[in-house]
């Protein structure tokens, strides 16, 4: 950057259409310089745009770049007929009708991410109904989250962030099917991983992983969730202290070994280059992980300099037998082993880390549902590498591991799949999502079309995308939700921040081909999600007070008091039920700490109370049986109505206390 790029001058204002072109060019340096070519504009769709003419895949380009206001304009003159526009032959098959009628269930639980949001969604699949949301790294009000001391702990010892970045959410699984258990999530913004109890939807715990930056790639190992994994996907000194900020050789990535139960860091491994997306094999033996800038650069024309990045397939037990062996360093506590090309623990024949070359800045890896193969989406190379997980162990030379490349179309991300052997990859660019055959792209020459069965337009730009159960040894080969970034003029305007758009497609029958049924507006900015059979979980619709016992109390009528217990410090104990509190009132003297203990001592279920107090920044919100806490310092002497949130009954509007505070004169 020279140094009148730093100038607010007016006369160096870019246009929009400048700031497009260096965008558009950059990225054509970065895809032509891949092995595979990318195929010539021209190749693509045309789009019916009169006298326009677009590729579809300039059209696309030109629509994600920031403010390309001619591409816009030819975007609003066809509005809403890019629905139609696939390039599959059939498309009108027999498709169940995705509508759940009033009153009717879902057949999948979907939980779905909440990027910067920090949040995870519960969303019913096919509806595609926003069922509820969870608050994991955000504080949230509604749920009471970060408001009460509980959630409040919980957020202050997972690192104290008030916000977080939810990429990767993943099921636990027992036998390679989810057991509908636990749900963990990374925070990519400050590295780290929360846990999800999915009896009762609620975040139960927040790790703040020591010696990394950026927690992107989060999965379980397959199939008995004995860890929980995290990369750390940008490169620091380690520990990040002080030391060698200026000496960018000396930065790494790590990758982190958790346990579910505990949700303690149990080891890690510092590694080359940036490791980034990972799963797991179904065997407990590897993980694999998608790496970029194997370069160590720190700035983009450094990082996508060379031809090849290495794919990191990390050998868990072996590394597990080094951990034990003592050969580590340990860093802030965690056993840190090194696993950098160099490492003596990669010497000979059975590495604890095998480096395997792809075409450079892949950006995903997904396992199959067999646990046969492991694909590795180009992102800047218009192939999927398939890796052979069999061949982790017995190849040589890491490169014969990748058995197979297809080429599926431009900027692929993610690939999920169905029941019967097909593979679906979003791209990016071409905003579409190709279906390809598995085994036919292994027997097929590296780069060929061939095994490309379908694609169909997504609107637009799509990043992630997942099939029902397809990330579990049991994929059901119904549905597939594509997670685009982009809505554009899929939805009435609400200002300049769109939301974006998740599309629900049906995959169910092969013959009619892909089926685009539903667009759904979601918030910014889901990245992943995953989905289950409904029965497979087991929700809870009222607490079950033997849950929290010996944590916090649970308060019945009879209880409900105030209780001196020092001389600045009160315990208020209150029942709740419709529609009154257990206490009329309660008065404390100024600079009283006040610890509150609230039980909703109802069994219906969904008949929830709140309990907020009027300038003390206090809400606790009470499902059924349910206890929660907080404590305040009654600073301001005065009348303070404590009142209920939820709209409980005929009477909830009556359904209030007050909270006295003498001065203390
Ligand atoms: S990443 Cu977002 S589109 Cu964080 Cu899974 Cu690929
Ligand atoms: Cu209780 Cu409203």
């Amino acid at each position: 950057m020279s140094d009148s790029d730093n100038c607010a001058d007016v006369d160096e204002m870019k246009s929009p259409d400048e700031i497009f072109e260096e965008y558009e060019a950059k990225l054509n340096d970065a895809l032509a310089e891949v092995e595979e070519p990318p195929e010539k504009p021209g190749d693509g769709i045309r789009l019916g745009l009169g006298d326009l003419s677009l590729d579809r895949r300039d059209f696309m380009k030109a629509g994600a770049a920031v403010g390309a206001t001619t591409a816009l304009a030819g975007c609003s003159g066809f509005g809403g007929s890019g629905g139609q526009g696939t390039t599959s032959s059939g498309g009108h098959g027999s498709v169940p009708d995705h509508k759940v009628a009033p009153g009717e269930h879902d057949e999948y639980y979907g939980f779905w991410s909440a990027g910067h949001s920090g949040e995870v969604r519960v969303v019913g699949v096919p509806s595609m109904r926003e069922l509820m949301r969870i608050p994991v790294f955000n504080p949230e009000s509604a749920r009471g989250h970060g408001f009460d001391d509980q959630s409040k702990r919980l957020l202050e010892e997972g690192g104290g962030y008030t916000w977080g970045d939810s990429h990767h959410p993943n099921l636990s699984e027992t036998d390679g099917e989810y057991d509908g258990e636990y749900l963990f999530i990374n925070d990519k913004a400050n590295g780290r991983i929360a846990r999800v109890n999915l009896k009762y939807f609620e975040t139960d715990a927040i790790t703040d992983v020591p010696n990394v930056q950026a927690i992107h790639g989060c999965c379980i190992q397959s199939p008995d969730t004995d860890y929980v994994f995290g990369n750390s996907e940008f490169r620091t000194p380690i520990p990040n202290d002080g030391r060698d900020v200026k000496n960018p050789d000396e930065y790494e990535s790590v990758f982190t070994a958790m346990d579910p139960e505990s949700m303690e860091v149990q080891w890690q491994v510092r590694v080359d280059g940036n490791l980034d997306i990972l799963d797991t094999d179904k065997d407990g033996r590897w993980a694999i992980s998608s790496a970029y800038n194997d370069e160590e650069g720190v700035e983009v024309e450094e990082m996508t300099h060379d031809d090849r990045d290495y794919v990191k397939a990390f050998d868990v037990p072996k590394i597990q037998k080094a951990v034990d062996n003592g050969n580590y360093e340990e860093v802030n506590g965690i056993p840190v082993v090194d696993g950098t090309q160099d490492s003596k623990l990669n010497q000979g024949s059975d590495p604890i880390v095998r480096y395997i070359p792809t075409p450079k800045s892949p950006h995903c890896v997904e396992v199959t549902p067999d646990g046969k193969y492991a694909m590795v989406a180009g992102k800047l190379s218009p192939t999927v590498s398939i890796i052979d997980i069999e061949k982790l162990d017995t190849a040589d030379d890491p490169a014969d591991t990748i058995v197979g490349q297809p080429k599926v179309g431009l900027g692929p991300l993610h690939t999920t799949y169905d029941d019967r052997g097909h593979a679906y990859t979003s791209l990016f660019i071409d905003s579409q999502v190709a279906k390809w055959d598995i085994e036919k792209a292994v027997e097929a020459e590296k780069g060929s079309t061939d095994p490309v069965i379908e694609k169909i337009d997504v609107h637009y730009n799509p990043g992630h995308i997942q099939a029902t159960q397809a990330m579990s040894a049991d994929p059901q080969g119904d549905w597939l939700v594509v997670l685009n970034k982009l809505s554009k003029d899929r939805f009435l305007p609400v200002g300049p921040v769109h939301p974006d758009n998740d599309q629900l497609i049906y995959i169910g029958d092969d013959a009619a081909g892909m089926e685009l049924v539903a667009d759904e507006p979601v918030y910014p900015e889901p990245h992943d999600a995953i989905m289950v059979e409904a029965d497979k979980l087991d929700p809870a619709t009222v607490w079950d007070e033997s849950d929290y016992e010996g944590e916090k109390p649970y308060i019945s009528e009879d209880e409900s008091g105030i209780e001196r217990t020092g001389e600045k410090s009160v315990e208020v104990n209150v029942s709740v039920k419709r529609s009154e509190y257990g206490l009329r009132d309660f008065t404390v003297k100024e600079g009283d700490e006040v610890k509150l203990t609230a039980t909703n001592i109802e069994g219906s279920r969904d008949i929830l109370h709140g309990l907020a107090v009027p300038q003390y920044d206090v809400h606790l919100a009470l499902a059924p049986k349910d206890t929660r806490q907080a404590t305040f310092t009654a600073d301001d002497p005065g009348v303070y109505w404590f009142y209920c949130t939820y709209f409980c009954s005929a009477l909830h509007l009556e359904m209030r206390s007050r909270m006295i505070v003498e001065p203390r004169g």
